[in-house]
């Protein structure tokens, strides 16, 4: 029998990743995405597959998180073997702008599935992975964290996470249910959305090579964090879920690095070494040396980052890291990609785009770049 499987947010840098993943084992897959106005699907587009063509083992949905009944009925339908909830409001900083939003898809959207699949009879059959997150310890109360390290939020984010992770432990208890908490640490790829801070640096830094930006704008590059790539930390999601007995798991490398140096990796790729000097938002990164051709427009003496307190959290979450002792004992995963390597990826890739871009702007096309971050 062909296996099942729902993911909420879908279109995501996880969930692309995931959905690969899941039709690679041979699943049939079903997303559910939002509506929007222009098309929101660039992540997956390579493994749809026309309907009209050919009977797709990819199968989008329209939904919502916010929307019980949407939610109730995609469930009813498709009766999936294993529900993936990837689906969130997954930025921090935009979470203390918009909190009430953020809680009502991160922590109610979380307890709507579940109750949608109690409501349904499937908590026998239906197995459900949460995506938790390393933001729940905030304000760390032991290094590195564990599965019984306590929890301290530190933004409407993790807070809103915090509930969903108990709910899901809550359903397991109360319901039997099979649900899972996979407690991810930052993982990053070159899908990785924008605006989050190892991709704002890789996409910064190509565009500055090329001559389409010219410095990078930073908030508080003192932060550590344990970065992993996120094609490990899906395979670890799916692992989780083929287990006699649900638990819950910490997925992270073990290593923690400063935004600093995440910034330092990155100009080193473009053949650019830099110097960072000044102190609190007077601090600056100056190139010192310049090698090869990948960064043309890049010359010694250049400031290429300046610190905007914009970018200040209103409550910061300074150093994570993770231990993942429980996930290589009991499901024998490791990770398989280091930062620098997956920091590498990062930047040749969007050093590509770049490229693209710089080229068709060289020859007279007048295209906007996106400076959003
Ligand atoms: P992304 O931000 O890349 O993807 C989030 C996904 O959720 C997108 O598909 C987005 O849709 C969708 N989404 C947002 N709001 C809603 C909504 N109201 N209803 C339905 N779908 C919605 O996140 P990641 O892939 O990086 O992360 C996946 C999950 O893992 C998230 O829950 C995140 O909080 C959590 N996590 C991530 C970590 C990381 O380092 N990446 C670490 C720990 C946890 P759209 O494309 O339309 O915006
Ligand atoms: P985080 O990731 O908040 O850890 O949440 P992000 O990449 O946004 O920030 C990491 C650290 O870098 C600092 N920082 C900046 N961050 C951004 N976005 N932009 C900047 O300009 C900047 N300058 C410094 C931040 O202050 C922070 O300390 C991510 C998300 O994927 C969550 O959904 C997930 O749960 C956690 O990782 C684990």
């Amino acid at each position: 029998m062909t296996k099942k499987a729902l993911i909420t947010g879908i279109t995501g840098q996880d969930g692309s990743y995931l959905a690969e993943f899941l039709l690679e084992k041979g699943y049939e897959v079903h997303g559910i995405k939002r509506r929007a106005s222009q098309f929101n699907t660039q992540r997956i587009d390579h493994i749809y597959e026309d309907p009209h063509v050919r009977h797709p083992r990819l199968r989008l949905h329209y939904g919502d998180l916010t929307d019980s009944s949407n939610l109730t009925r995609i469930i009813a339908e498709i009766e999936p073997d294993e529900i993936y909830n990837l689906g969130a409001q997954s930025h921090v900083a935009v979470s203390f702008e918009s909190p009430e939003y953020t809680a009502d898809v991160d922590a109610m959207g979380a307890l709507r599935l579940l109750e949608a699949i109690r409501f349904l009879g499937l908590a026998e059959k239906t197995r459900y992975y949460q995506a938790s997150t390393s933001e729940l310890y905030g304000l760390v109360q032991q290094i590195p964290q564990t599965e019984t390290t306590p929890f301290h939020p530190r933004s409407p984010y993790a807070v809103a996470k915090l509930y969903a992770y108990w709910i899901s432990v809550n359903y397991r208890e109360a319901y039997g249910m099979y649900a899972c908490n996979g407690i991810l640490f930052n993982h990053e790829s070159p899908r990785r959305g924008e605006t989050f801070v190892t991709r704002k640096i890789t996409r910064g830094l190509a565009n500055i090579a090329q001559g389409l930006e010219s410095c990078l704008y930073m908030g508080n590059i003192d932060s550590l964090r344990d970065w992993g790539h996120a094609k490990d930390y899906v395979r670890m999601q799916w692992m989780m879920l083929q287990r006699d007995e649900p638990d819950d798991y910490v997925i992270a490398t073990g290593v923690q690095y400063s935004v600093r140096e995440f910034i330092t990796w990155s100009a080193r790729e473009l053949g650019v070494a830099v110097e960072f000097s000044g102190e609190g938002v007077e601090e600056v990164a100056t190139v010192t040396e310049v090698t090869g051709d990948l960064a043309p427009a890049i010359k010694p003496g250049d400031v290429i980052m300046r610190i905007d307190p914009r970018y200040f959290r209103p409550a910061e979450v300074e150093t994570l890291l993770g231990d993942p002792a429980k996930a290589k004992t009991k499901l024998g995963w490791v990770p398989e990609i280091t930062a620098q390597e997956m920091c590498a990826e990062m930047v040749a890739e969007d050093l590509k785009s770049a490229r693209r871009y710089a080229l068709l702007r060289n020859s007279g096309l007048d295209l906007p770049v996106t400076l959003e971050d």
